[in-house]
């Protein structure tokens, strides 16, 4: 390295820059940063990466075009963003015990498409959970490509437990032969059992996908089993609790490498983008250390605690709790839909989202239910005291509040999550 890298050498001068050239962009940065640290993010999906993610996203590696894979790119120049790229295929290979890892999809949904690049094509059936029972858009629902381009069977969960029924899973397996099961989805509180869906992919013929976007975090913090060791194909985001930066990934079998590189490269992307994976590396050591499961760890204690405050408020946790990061509550013991209870949380300084429940009677973008989800707060170093004092909160805003911010009741309830955000504040100043 010829320069001695400090901030001021590299990333100092970047938002000055910005400052001077464009303010008025450098302005909403600076708000949506206030507005991160003034309210309780819930958002499940989202989290707040560290500087050195951030570092390396704002960095010059930005204008490398680098198609193809290190060794193998075609255009020249490229000898420094081949060395990124093979760190952070090395780092995910360690981090979760995988064959192969390729780094460069450029969100969940590319990260998806590749997958179904690499083992299905148009006109095949596959098989994934229904997004009113917790899946994903990219799982055949009607609307996205994955509903459009393939014969879609879906699952659900059983109306009892209000967990998968995996009874219904192997019925439709066997009676549909998929080319492709999914597992995963969106608004699934407890644990998967990746080794009964390896048992029926197996009796059907399929190829066992699990898209684990949403709970990687907790599987490379070693607090939750991992779907690699029984799953073809995982794909996963990186900036859910995995607290990367905002982007995609697939590890798989070394049988399924070569498909499902050039399933991603050349088929469904271009140009990889290399600040991306170079903050993909950076997350990815960082998620190696005991200080990354201890937050893992502390995510789930907080979901616990979080759904339980709930529950005994009457917002009534779906399967009764969660394993996870997320939890998904029904409103109808207070009354209230999930659009109402999501606009009224946002006026008191919360911010979640209205979710549907499993057999919801009302249409999607009205809900019975909210998700919540602790990623964020556990950054912030909450703990499970807090979350009960959250719950709190949330029931007062959902039960108490109109949605309209200068509320009397919104501006108290406020004023406490500024007091709880004094404590624990995200992306504290220096
Ligand atoms: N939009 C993401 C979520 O909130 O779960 C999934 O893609």
């Amino acid at each position: 390295m010829s320069n001695e890298v400090t901030p001021e050498t590299y990333y100092g001068p970047s938002f000055a820059a910005l400052v001077d050239s464009d303010p008025q962009v450098a302005e909403l940065l600076v708000s949506e940063l206030d507005r991160q640290r003034a309210g309780l993010q819930l958002i499940a999906s989202e989290n707040q990466t560290s500087p050195a993610v951030l570092a390396a996203l704002g960095s010059t590696l930005s204008n490398k075009y680098a198609e193809g894979y290190p060794d193998k790119r075609y255009y020249g120049g490229c000898s420094e963003v081949d060395k990124v790229e093979k760190l952070a295929i090395e780092r995910a290979k360690a981090l979760f015990g995988a064959d192969h890892a390729n780094v460069q999809p450029h969100s969940g949904a590319s990260a998806n498409q590749a997958v179904y690049g690499a083992f299905a094509a148009p006109g095949d059936t596959i098989m994934g959970m229904s997004l009113d029972h917790g899946g994903h858009l990219t799982h055949g629902f009607k609307v996205s490509f994955s509903g459009k381009w393939f014969n879609a069977v879906h699952y659900g969960v059983d109306p009892e437990t209000e967990d998968i029924d995996y009874d219904q899973v192997r019925d439709l397996a066997l009676e549909h032969r998929p080319k492709l099961i999914i597992a995963g989805g969106s608004a699934i509180p407890r644990l998967i059992d990746f080794a009964a869906f390896r048992e029926i992919a197996d009796e059907a013929g399929a190829v066992f996908w699990v898209d684990a976007a949403h709970f990687i975090g907790l599987v490379a913090g070693q607090a939750i089993p991992s779907p690699v060791p029984h799953a073809d194909v995982v794909s996963f985001t990186t900036h859910k609790v995995l607290r990367g930066p905002r982007g995609g990934a697939i590890v798989c079998k070394a049988e399924h490498a070569a498909k499902v590189d050039r399933a991603v490269f050349p088929m469904m992307q271009g140009g990889p983008l290399m600040h991306g994976v170079a903050a993909k590396a950076v997350n990815f050591a960082e998620c190696a250390t005991p200080a990354y499961q201890e937050y893992a760890r502390q995510v789930i204690a907080n979901a616990r605690s979080l759904a339980a405050g709930l529950g005994e408020r009457d917002i009534r946790p779906i399967t009764g709790g969660t394993d996870t990061h997320l939890s998904l509550h029904d409103l109808r013991g207070v009354g209230v839909t999930g659009a109402d209870a999501e606009l009224r949380c946002e006026a008191a300084g919360i911010v979640l989202n209205k979710n549907a429940i499993p057999f919801d009677p009302e249409k999607p973008n009205i809900a019975s239910g909210i998700r919540v989800g602790t990623p964020s707060l556990t950054t912030q170093g909450m703990g499970t005291d807090d979350m009960t004092v959250v719950a709190d909160l949330i029931h007062r805003a959902v039960t108490t509040t109109d949605g309209d911010p200068d509320h009397a009741g919104a501006r108290a309830i406020r004023a406490e999550v500024t007091d709880l955000l004094a404590s624990h504040p995200a992306y504290p100043h220096p």
